[in-house]
């Protein structure tokens, strides 16, 4: 027996004293003390009583030993549930509830506020702090350095990542050891990672991108990360010279583009740069060609399914593409209307199958059938056509989705929180072009006759219940909002009206 996830991208650099993270203030993490401190969190969550299968949430600032915990739940056999740091007590409430987490990981400072939840759910609660403190790694340290991997299948539970949905209710998306695994080796070959990789991490690690497409890839191949807290200029330009890759969302590249220490120079020694999780605009592409001479490789991904497509490593890196699909990943284009595939070249939905593809959404069967083909193809709900060479073009969504800085966003959320203030008829929320995060939210609210909504108030209202990015950056207040003659609100017209509200002066 055997537990795939664990042993492919863990276990194998055991006994390994080569540097596995470099941290902030210049000190070093290697494969075998991080091995060590995943086991003894190992120890921890059976000594709490966790068996395999249980879900463990995590709200938890970047660090090694927010990375260990994932680890330690990939030897546990647990469901790694990583949860954005900016989410508010409303928005993690649901989450924990709904995936009937045992266990949740929580900062010191949302403790007394979480505690009510957990004890609802007949849960249990630790703390780990952005330092590395706290309750978990208290009781780690007095724990032993190894723990007998748990037996687990590669179609088992490894991790749970919640998506948002376009009804406003967050879907837990279930991924297998399998997806996870297979999806890390393949952009290992894809992109030819080595263990002489030195990646600069600068990307949250609750979230694709960052835990499973830069980490995994790297522990796959056996490199290192210079595992930095968050995106800082000052830090990344600093960094760079220690590194040979890079991965970022496009507000990463326009930011070191805005940088003019950030030049040829600074980067000949780079080997990759790889961009996703929202569209890189094809004059970012070209920009970045000239300043840097290097032709950033742009990827296409979801939480559901990981990376589906890449540009090529060795041959032509398309702007404005996605690129190919990834070896061992069929994608076709299809008519949203009846699912048949369209000839080459047309415009539809883009569906994807592959091992790469999650195995559905947590208790939601109804929600699962829907997106989830019997026939293993995953409808995207993006739009695309791939062109004469294999080229897939996004071109659209055919989802009320919004990517800030690559966060996503569905504007119904925000929508039912605007809806229930005191003089709000109705609202509509809609993504505008932002020169920083790509598009950002625009909130749009019709009054009740008679009334004046307070919009301070209102502000205030969504500030309690969702995350800071989710926040409308600006809120305009309309008499109507333009309707078709189904009476479906035309949200491409205030696109369109509100288009240069944040365009640079
Ligand atoms: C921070 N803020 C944001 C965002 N991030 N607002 C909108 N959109 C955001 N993405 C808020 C802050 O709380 C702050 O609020 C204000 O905006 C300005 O903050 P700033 O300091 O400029 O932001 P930052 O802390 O530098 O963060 C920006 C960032 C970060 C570096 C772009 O958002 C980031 O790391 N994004 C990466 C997201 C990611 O990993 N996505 C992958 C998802 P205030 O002014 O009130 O203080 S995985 C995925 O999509 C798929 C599967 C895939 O293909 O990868
Ligand atoms: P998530 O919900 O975080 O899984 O986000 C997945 C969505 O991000 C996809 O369905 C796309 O709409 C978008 N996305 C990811 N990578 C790209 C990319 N390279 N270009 C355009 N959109 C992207």
């Amino acid at each position: 027996m055997a537990n795939p996830l664990y042993d492919g991208l863990f276990g194998r650099h055991a006994g390994k004293s080569t540097p596995f993270l470099h941290l902030l203030d210049g000190s070093t993490v290697t494969h075998q003390d991080f091995l060590a401190l995943a086991a003894r969190i190992a120890n921890v969550l059976q000594q709490i009583g966790l068996k395999a299968g249980d879900r463990v949430a995590a709200q938890i600032e970047k660090s090694p030993e927010a990375l260990a915990l994932y680890a330690a739940c990939a030897q546990s056999g647990l469901v790694f549930l990583p949860l954005n740091t900016a989410y508010t007590v409303d928005e993690l409430t649901y989450f924990i509830e709904n995936s009937g987490a045992a266990l949740i990981v929580c900062d010191g400072r949302s403790e007394t506020d979480l505690a009510p939840v957990v004890d609802k759910l007949g849960a249990k609660l630790e703390t780990l702090n952005a330092d590395g403190s706290g309750s978990l790694t208290d009781k780690a340290r007095s724990m032993p350095s190894t723990f007998a991997t748990v037996d687990r299948g590669a179609d088992d539970l490894a991790a749970f990542l919640y998506t948002s949905g376009t009804t406003g209710r967050s879907k837990g998306a279930m991924l297998t050891q399998q997806n996870l695994l297979s999806n890390a080796l393949t952009l290992v070959q894809a992109w030819r990672f080595t263990g002489d990789d030195v990646l600069l991490h600068a990307l949250p690690i609750f979230h694709t991108h960052g835990l499973f497409v830069a980490t995994n890839t790297t522990l796959a191949a056996g490199g290192s990360m210079i595992f930095l807290p968050k995106f800082d200029l000052d830090e990344m330009v600093a960094r760079m010279p220690e590194a040979t890759t890079m991965m970022g969302v496009p507000t990463f590249y326009t930011r070191l583009l805005g940088d003019p220490r950030f030049d040829r120079a600074s980067t000949a020694h780079m080997r990759l740069f790889v961009s996703g999780s929202a569209p890189l605009l094809a004059e970012t592409h070209i920009q970045f060609e000239e300043r840097t001479g290097h032709r950033i490789l742009e990827r296409y991904g979801m939480t559901e399914t990981n990376m589906n497509t890449s540009n090529p490593y060795d041959g032509e890196r398309r702007a404005g593409t996605v690129g190919l699909p990834l070896p061992g990943i069929e994608v076709k284009i299809t008519d949203p209307n009846d699912g048949s595939e369209l000839p080459q070249g047309e415009i539809g939905e883009i569906e994807v199958r592959g091992p790469n593809v999650f195995k559905g959404y947590w208790q939601m069967p109804e929600k699962t059938a829907a997106e989830l083909r019997e026939n293993g193809f995953f409808i995207t709900g993006d739009l695309g056509r791939i062109d004469e060479d294999g080229y897939i073009h996004i071109v659209g969504r055919n989802k009320d989705l919004i990517i800030s800085g690559g966060y996503n966003i569905y504007p119904k959320e925000i929508e039912l929180v605007l809806d229930e203030q005191p003089g709000v008829l109705e609202s509509a929320v809609v993504g505008v072009p932002h020169p920083d995060f790509g598009e950002t939210v625009l909130g749009v609210v019709v009054p009740e006759p008679g009334s004046t909504p307070d919009l301070d108030a209102i502000m205030e209202a969504v500030r309690a219940s969702l995350a800071r990015f989710k926040h409308p950056r600006e809120l305009i207040v309309l008499d109507e909002l333009p309707r078709n003659t189904m009476g479906k609100v035309q949200k491409n017209i205030l696109r369109d009206q509100y288009n240069d509200l944040f365009a640079p002066a």
